[in-house]
């Protein structure tokens, strides 16, 4: 299976050596963020991006170990408490990702919904998200302005075959980086416009030149995702984001042979909220916070997240 689309030179592309490294020296400058990625889909069986809505969050999906991260538009909107319907800005979510790359080095995979717009904006788009630092993007299928997925009942109107295509064509078209990673979403099941439906999309984004696809549903058992991923016939490699359907482990992803990339959507929001409930109530109830504060990190902790021995060090150094 192909790592990246390679349309008019049969797919299938190694990476040169030259490129597979991290460390840059004189004459190999540092690769890129596109390149890091790439390396990691061809390293690893599975790579394992985890949500994150902050360079803070983005810092500990780092620190626990995960591959990539997920700029996830859903979990932004959730941080300014707003429903992820296409109201949180480009701008807003943009300067998220360039804040998250000055603070990792894990490479971001950004959640551009809808493109904000339709093929020129598209263009704008990926032109500042490369530039911001994100190694790949992700664009669905549906119109602007989208209604989150994962919503019972909620409002999913697909674009037409070819306008998409020409987002994804547009997409391709104002990278820079060859390896800058165009994934094409396909909301086919989401729609609830069935399998054949979205086998149809993901062969028409494929032929458009998209890098791999990301199919979404929001079945609560992962047999839709599996069905269709048996059914793809494709050369490019799936994506998949299995928060309605957690029975879907690694193990099974695995089994299938065809997902590169499994999206972890919405726990670093839903872990925030979690613990936020908990100690909020625990203060309440207790009238301080003499319990809640044994269930929290230390403020040290904090200033370890946030590089304090680094200001000490340098007050050291250059504080005459
Ligand atoms: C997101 O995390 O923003 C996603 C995944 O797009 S979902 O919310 O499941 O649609
Ligand atoms: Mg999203």
């Amino acid at each position: 299976m192909a790592i990246f689309n390679r349309r008019g030179d049969g797919g299938i592309k190694g990476m040169p050596a030259h490129v597979a490294q991290d460390a840059p020296t004189k004459d190999r400058p540092r690769m890129t963020k596109g390149a890091l990625l790439r390396k990691k889909l061809t390293d690893t069986s599975l790579v394992h991006a985890m949500a994150a809505h902050s360079p803070l969050s983005a810092r500990l999906a780092e620190e626990a170990g995960f591959d990539a991260l997920w700029a996830s538009g859903f979990e932004l909107s959730a941080l300014h408490a707003l429903p992820d319907v296409s109201l949180v800005s480009m701008t807003q979510h943009l300067e998220t990702v360039r804040a998250m790359a000055e603070r990792v080095d894990l490479p971001i995979i950004a959640d551009i919904d809808t493109g904000f717009g339709n093929a020129i904006n598209v263009i704008h788009a990926i032109e500042h998200y490369e530039r911001a630092g994100a190694a790949a993007v992700v664009i669905e299928d549906k119109s602007f302005p989208k209604v989150t997925s994962l919503i019972a009942g909620g409002r999913q109107d697909l674009l037409r075959i070819e306008e998409f295509q020409g987002k994804i064509e547009a997409a391709l078209s104002a990278r820079r980086d060859p390896d800058f990673a165009v994934i094409a979403r396909v909301e086919a099941l989401i729609a609830g416009l069935g399998e054949a439906e979205a086998l149809k999309r993901a062969a028409a984004y494929e032929e458009a030149g998209a890098d791999l696809i990301l199919i979404h549903s929001k079945q609560k058992t992962p047999d839709e995702i599996e069905s269709f991923v048996r059914a793809w016939r494709g050369r490019i490699p799936i994506v998949i984001v299995p928060t309605a359907y957690p029975d879907m482990t690694a193990e099974r992803i695995l089994a299938l042979g065809k997902i590169k990339i499994v999206i972890y959507g919405n726990h670093a929001i839903r872990a925030a909220v979690t613990a936020m409930q908990k100690v909020f109530a625990t203060i309440r109830k207790d009238g301080g916070i003499q319990n809640a504060d044994k269930e929290i990190v230390s403020v040290e902790e904090i200033f370890r997240l946030q590089d304090m021995d680094q200001v000490k060090a340098n007050e050291k150094k250059f504080l005459r």
